[in-house]
């Protein structure tokens, strides 16, 4: 595709839209409007479409037939590798292991490099912004290994606390583990400062992608991070899909998480070979038409274009924070100064869960709760938010309506 006159082209959102069957229809009588995208975002049809394809004529098991069907969807298989690879400019596809998404890809970090390494005295450093998938895993890891979990602080617009989570980077410290994108408030984490204060003192880091791999274009190679976590279906890919990008090197020195089939290159009672990267960590049949479609819906939104997706998704979370800030009684939960497309709020007088469910009736999806970010959540002394959250396809027509409902809300509670 050619990108220049691509970038010229105007954003033709409804055009989109019409590539995502789901969002065409009513819910609760309504046209539905789905703002619940940092949750879970919907698939075009080019990958409902290869899924299918896959079912209807590929399917088989990978890296183990000879026969021709086995042969397609290995083929199939590795070439949605390639193409992650690719997306991520990673080197190779040996720092490229399939998992069941971002829980998993931490998990994995957490067991086969953490645990063997660390033992009482020994720090993790996270942040207060983290989701419970990067934090609970590290909890389990140090009650093991009696090491200890240390976090850095964020202050009132929800930003890390740069110069403290630095200076508690120590000699003790042995990973630092933090979010790219706060799933809960939308904060952009100073990632490069934050690898390069990290490995000033040789420290690998841990980069929890789930809320920005959709949103902003990357580069392994760049950024630098050891290693760096996302899953399928936040970015309009399958769900059991994840990925964990991990340094080679690093890689090369982590005993297998699993154990299995396809991690092994010969098994006898008297000992086990283990294969190469990436199948050492990638034991059992793994979820093959997911990887198809991660690869499509990569394919898809590089088509769409990230720096335009970037531009676009800039728009709508500066028409939402105004025109919800226009609302007397919503308070904004989160107003840090590099934000990714999603709102928190409050609204005096009704509970998030009470808002979500008269905004569902107006056909309305968010999410109401802690979003699984107790601490960050806690930390503004609420005990749960209402979130809007952004993907491409999203108008300026969906968020005046989540304005006037988010009225129509405050007149009921009245
Ligand atoms: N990390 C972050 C930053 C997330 O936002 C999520 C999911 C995860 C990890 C876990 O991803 P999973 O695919 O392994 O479940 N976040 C959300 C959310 O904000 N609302 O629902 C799930």
């Amino acid at each position: 595709m050619n990108t220049h006159r691509h970038a010229a082209a105007p954003f033709d959102v409804e055009a989109l839209r019409a590539e995502f069957p789901v969002l065409a229809q009513t819910i609760n009588g309504k046209p539905l409007v789905y703002l619940d995208n940092g949750a879970s975002a919907q698939r075009p049809k080019a990958v409902i479409e290869a899924e299918r394809r896959y079912a209807s004529e590929m399917h088989s098991n990978v890296h183990r037939g000879v026969h021709t069907l086995s042969q397609r969807a290995t083929d199939a298989f590795e070439g949605a590798r390639e193409r992650i690879r690719r997306f991520l400019n990673a080197r190779s596809t040996r720092e490229v292991i399939f998992t069941r998404g971002t829980t998993e890809s931490i998990n994995l970090v957490a067991q086969s490099f953490a645990r063997p390494r660390l033992k009482a005295g020994d720090e993790i450093l996270i942040t207060w912004l983290e989701h419970h998938a990067n934090i609970v895993p590290w909890q389990m890891v140090c009650e093991a290994t009696g090491a200890t979990l240390r976090v850095a602080p964020i202050n009132r617009r929800g930003e890390l606390e740069f110069d403290t989570f630095r200076s508690m980077i120590t000699e003790r410290t042995r990973l630092v583990a933090t979010t790219h994108v706060s799933n809960a408030l939308g904060s952009v984490m100073p990632v490069a400062a934050i690898v390069a204060a990290a490995h000033e003192r040789g420290v690998p880091v841990l980069l929890d992608g789930a809320q920005a791999v959709p949103h902003f274009r990357l580069d392994m190679q760049a950024l630098d991070c050891d290693f760096y976590a996302f899953s399928g279906h936040k970015l309009y890919g399958p769900d059991g899909i994840g990925v964990l990008y991990g340094r080679e090197s690093l890689l090369e020195s982590m005993p297998p998480w699993q154990g299995g089939g396809d991690m092994i290159l010969a098994v006898s009672f008297s000992g086990t070979t283990y294969n190469t990267l990436p199948y050492k960590f990638e034991a059992g049949t793994p979820h093959i038409s997911g990887a198809i479609g991660l690869g499509v819906a990569i394919d898809f939104l590089e088509q769409v274009g990230l720096e335009r997706v970037a531009a676009w998704e800039a728009q709508l979370l500066s028409y939402a924070t105004e025109r919800l800030s226009t609302i007397e009684g919503l308070t904004i939960i989160g107003t840090a100064a590099e934000k990714a497309s999603l709102v928190s709020f409050v609204v005096d007088g009704i509970h998030p869960h009470d808002l979500g469910t008269i905004l569902d009736q107006e056909g309305i999806a968010i999410r109401t709760g802690h979003h699984c970010a107790m601490p960050a959540i806690e930390f503004f002394g609420q005990p749960a938010t209402a979130r809007a959250s952004f993907a491409f396809y999203n108008r300026y027509d969906d968020i005046d309506r989540l304005v006037e409902a988010v009225e129509t809300a405050q007149r009921l509670f009245r």
